[in-house]
């Protein structure tokens, strides 16, 4: 045999597995990865810091935990890492140990008990600990709970190529309940949702318990999320019948090991309509009776359900007030009739009249400031984060801090409603910063919106965080590969607040795409930007509420008809004068609501954060902006702007295509484009119609619109998911 033939099968094979595609990149793993470490030499030191390693305990959520790290070592390390037997007796020089004390004695006997008193019931410390010649690394909580979560966060550390040779970490949520809100229906439509259908496949539950339920659990107990709220808020009372609550007693029984607890929607009216009541009135002993059975009956077939999330008397919801009850009168009803086991009352404080506009930021305050004190200790009232809905920019919600004997949880949508749907890439975390950071004054300086809602300024002892889910059916979960992100970083911000959206980003980008420093620099630079970009191709210097009616995805200042609220002119009151909502002391007075120097600050529009200007005050169009420019060129400059930091971003991205997969690469480019597609649309429907009342030309150097006005009134989207 020549030496060609010899080698040539090696070089065919060779050539063959380099050549072979590796599998197509779906996005299905998340940010739970578990890639081989592709730094050799890192990889070499965790291989020798973790020879082993032993779990002790046998609870379902050891169990869970212990198979965690085992497949994820095996796909970091790229080898078989054994489970060792009893730690007293292992040889190896280096591994890990997790458990919790009251199931180790060598645990108890290395942890020192003042640490394990500050974590708390769902905290853990990891540290790594020299014992008899062996460095042990210890993963443990007071509970199971918590050495799930230490462990995921142990995971986290090698993921993002963290240095892990002398650990010594303690952390614990601030945030008792971190809670997903699903707006899913039971025909599994989900209300603006764009990531196809409901996770919940009601039709083969309760029998059929797939792969993906366990998967969304466990990403979520990755990130510290808690609770669910299956249902949409604008709720089925079906949800409550028996034949229902099996198949939300099978969910639950998926994601308990994971430390998820199942919340509902409760239909205010369902003693009525799956009842046979006359009447859902709250002061009603009959209706409080079938609530008390109604919830007896939950728990006898979910022991540990969380309670119930209600939307009432809003946008034509059910709820107390259609009895001349208040609120507190329906919330505390509930709440009496879960209280025995546990249970809790989410009660959205996102409520406006239907028949009378007030100014309709005002509104939730309105109804609920007066009754504050009034609810049970076990009912929080959920509140938006900003006074209006959701809008890519909103001030804080002023109820933050009005309600100081009242437990206050806010609501984040992690669904991009206003910004984009699963087109736009807005990396969602410094809108939930700017608001958790934003400070109240509620008792003098540093009474920021996240020292209330983790319970520290008032002294609460329930405390929550929600965010609307952005979660489909799709392969990739979000539809957008960066909508995977504001999941992400909305459960390290329920699991701490004060966390920085940076520091986030770069986690999950480790994670999810790359730890080339290069790579994780320019990706985290797409995303940080991303917000603002869109708040200035949408609706910038604080406009809002200017969008396509029903959808919402494309601009619609021009809308005017229907619901005075719901229309755009109510809200940007653009006339031949000038542009804004004044809400000042002089206008609708909303800058009432918040506290001092808050509302003098607002009321001056000297002094009011120009990203909130038109939020607050009318001016006029040739008003001068901190720039030099008038409000009407600064108004265009920043529309163009956010259009042309969207064709910064393309670029951006075509650099880093070396290190992302090919499939990820290709959909994130597409979608790039269609976001500058929309954003365009955006920047010229806006202000084409702006410019018929400023009546002056856009600023010269900036590029024409391509279409005349009546083209963006009359465009129809066709190519965006969720679009009903
Ligand atoms: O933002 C609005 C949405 C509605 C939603 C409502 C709410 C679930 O347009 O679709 O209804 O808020 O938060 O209740």
């Amino acid at each position: 045999m020549s030496m060609l033939q010899k080698i040539l099968p090696v070089v065919i094979s060779l050539f063959l597995s380099t050549a072979l595609p590796a599998c197509p990149e779906t996005g299905y793993r998340l940010w739970l990865r578990y890639d081989k470490i592709s730094d050799p030499v890192l990889l070499q030191n965790y291989k020798s810091s973790i020879t082993g390693y032993v779990f002790v305990g046998n609870s379902p959520t050891i169990t869970v935990t212990r198979n965690e790290l085992k497949i994820a070592l095996k796909g970091l390390l790229d080898c078989e890492i054994p489970e060792l037997a009893s730690p007293e007796k292992i040889k190896k020089k280096s591994f890990i140990l997790a458990g919790t004390p009251s199931d180790s004695k060598l645990i108890a006997s290395l942890i020192p008990l003042h640490g394990l008193a500050k974590i708390g019931n769902e905290g853990f410390i990891i540290k790594t600990v020299r014992f008899h010649k062996a460095n042990i690394i210890i993963i443990t909580g007071n509970t199971d709970r918590g050495v799930l979560y230490g462990t995921f966060h142990f995971l986290r550390l090698l993921q993002t190529h963290s240095n892990i040779t002398s650990l010594n970490i303690l952390d614990t949520p601030k945030i008792k309940i971190r809670i997903l809100n699903h707006w899913d229906n039971l025909n599994r439509t989900v209300e603006r949702g764009y990531a196809g259908l409901s996770l919940w496949d009601w039709n083969t539950l309760p029998d059929s318990l797939t792969e993906r339920y366990t998967d969304y659990a466990r990403a979520n107990a990755s990130v510290g999320i808690n609770g669910t709220v299956l249902t949409n808020v604008n709720a089925n009372a079906l949800v409550l019948t028996t034949e229902y609550l099996k198949k939300v007693a099978a969910l639950a029984n998926v994601f308990r090991p994971y430390g998820i607890k199942v919340y509902l929607t409760a239909r205010f009216s369902a003693p009525v309509e799956i009842g046979g009541l006359k009447t859902a009135d709250p002061l009603d002993p009959e209706v409080a009776s079938w609530w008390k059975r109604k919830v007896a009956e939950i728990y006898s077939l979910i022991p540990d359900f969380g309670g119930f999330t209600v939307k009432a008397n809003s946008e034509g919801q059910p709820g107390p007030q259609n009895y001349n009850r208040s609120h507190a009168d329906g919330a505390n009803m509930l709440a009496r009739a879960l209280a025995p086991y546990g249970g809790i009352v989410m009660w959205r404080a996102f409520v406006y009249d239907d028949r009378v506009p007030e100014d309709r930021a005002k509104q939730a305050y309105n109804e609920f400031v007066p009754l504050d004190g009034k609810f049970m200790n076990n009912v929080l009232i959920q509140v938006k984060n900003g006074p209006v809905d959701f809008q890519p920019r909103e001030p804080f919600h002023p109820l933050f801090g009005a309600m100081p004997h009242t437990n206050v949880m806010p609501e984040f949508q992690i669904t991009q409603e206003y910004l984009g749907a699963s087109v736009h890439l807005v990396y969602l975390a410094p809108l939930f910063e700017e608001c958790l950071k934003s400070d109240t004054y509620a008792r003098g300086k540093e009474s920021y919106v996240a020292s209330i809602i983790d319970g520290t300024l008032f002294n609460n002892n329930l405390t929550a965080m929600a965010g609307v889910s952005n979660i489909g059916n799709v392969e990739n979960w979000t539809g957008h590969p960066f909508g995977q992100a504001n999941w992400y970083a909305f459960g390290r911000l329920a699991w701490n607040p004060y966390e920085n959206s940076e520091t986030i980003a770069e986690e999950w980008i480790k994670m999810t795409f790359s730890n080339d420093q290069k790579c994780v620099e320019g990706i985290k630079k797409i995303m940080m930007n991303s917000r603002e970009n869109a708040v200035n191709y949408m609706t910038p210097l604080g406009l809002h509420h200017i969008m396509y009616a029903g959808h919402h995805y494309g601009p619609g200042p021009w809308v005017s008809r229907g619901r005075q609220d719901w229309t755009s002119v109510y809200y940007h009151r653009a006339d031949t004068l000038g542009i804004g909502f004044d809400r000042t002391t002089s206008g609708s007075n909303a800058v009432s609501q918040y506290f001092s120097p808050v509302k003098e600050i607002f009321n001056n529009p000297e002094t009011c954060p120009e990203n909130l200007l038109l939020w607050f005050h009318h001016l006029p169009w040739d008003y001068k902006m901190k720039s030099g420019r008038t409000l009407w060129e600064e108004l265009c400059f920043k529309y163009y702007e956010g259009v042309d930091a969207v064709r910064q971003m393309r670029k951006e991205w075509q650099e880093l295509k070396y290190c992302v997969d090919n499939e990820r690469f290709e959909q994130v480019s597409e979608l790039m484009a269609k976001q500058e597609r929309d954003a365009k649309i955006w920047r010229d429907g806006c202000v084409l119609y702006f410019q018929t009342f400023s009546r002056r030309p856009i600023p010269e150097g900036l590029e024409k619109p391509e279409h005349p006005l009546e083209y963006y009134i009359n465009h129809k989207y066709t190519d965006i998911p969720g679009l009903r």
